[in-house]
């Protein structure tokens, strides 16, 4: 069965790669796929986060890295998928990801959404977290990849530790 791992990973986390590793020994593929949104303005290119992740999941032979436009939905048909991969960590994402979920099964019946309760070391973890620390001149090595984290300090202008 193939799920689809859909999120904008702007950048990634060790808390999305958590979720990627375990979606992997559930799923015979695991399709991370970054949405390309026009009324974002994203701290990496689309192209660069696909970059960045399939960097961290060469090691993981049934993961694939794709981006994709438009309703999340159509995406997954696309690709043949009828699960949704996400993650959960605290109360607020479980409103929104529930919201996500009824709204995608209304667009398409077929549509099931798998949710994986996040570790415990990374509940507090999200991308947000990672640019707020980094645009204030703190290190963020303990939270994303190093090399996604260089990416991170080159644009805040940080030296790495
Ligand atoms: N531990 C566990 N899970 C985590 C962690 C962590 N530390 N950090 C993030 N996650 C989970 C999130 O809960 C989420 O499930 C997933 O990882 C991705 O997170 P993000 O923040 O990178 O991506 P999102 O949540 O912004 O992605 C939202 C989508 C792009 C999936 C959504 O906006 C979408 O589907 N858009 C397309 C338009 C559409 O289809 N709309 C209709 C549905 S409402």
């Amino acid at each position: 069965m193939i799920a689809i791992y859909p999120g904008s990973f702007d950048p990634i986390t060790f808390g999305h790669l958590d979720i990627i590793k375990r979606g992997t020994r559930l799923f015979d593929q695991v399709i991370v796929a970054v949405l390309c949104n026009p009324n974002k303005a994203p701290l990496f290119p689309v192209e660069q986060r696909m970059q960045q992740i399939k960097d961290c999941t060469q090691n993981l032979s049934n993961v694939t890295v794709d981006s994709f436009v438009g309703l999340t939905v159509e995406y997954a048909k696309q690709r043949d998928a009828t699960v949704l991969l996400r993650g959960l960590r605290v109360l607020s994402d479980f409103e929104k990801e529930l919201q996500m979920a009824h709204t995608n099964k209304t667009l398409w019946e077929e549509m099931e959404t798998v949710f994986l309760a996040t570790s415990n070391e990374y509940s507090f973890l999200s991308s947000s977290v990672v640019k707020e620390i980094a645009r204030f001149g703190g290190s963020v090595e303990h939270l994303i990849p190093k090399s996604v984290a260089l990416d991170v300090y080159k644009c805040y202008a940080k030296t790495p530790t």
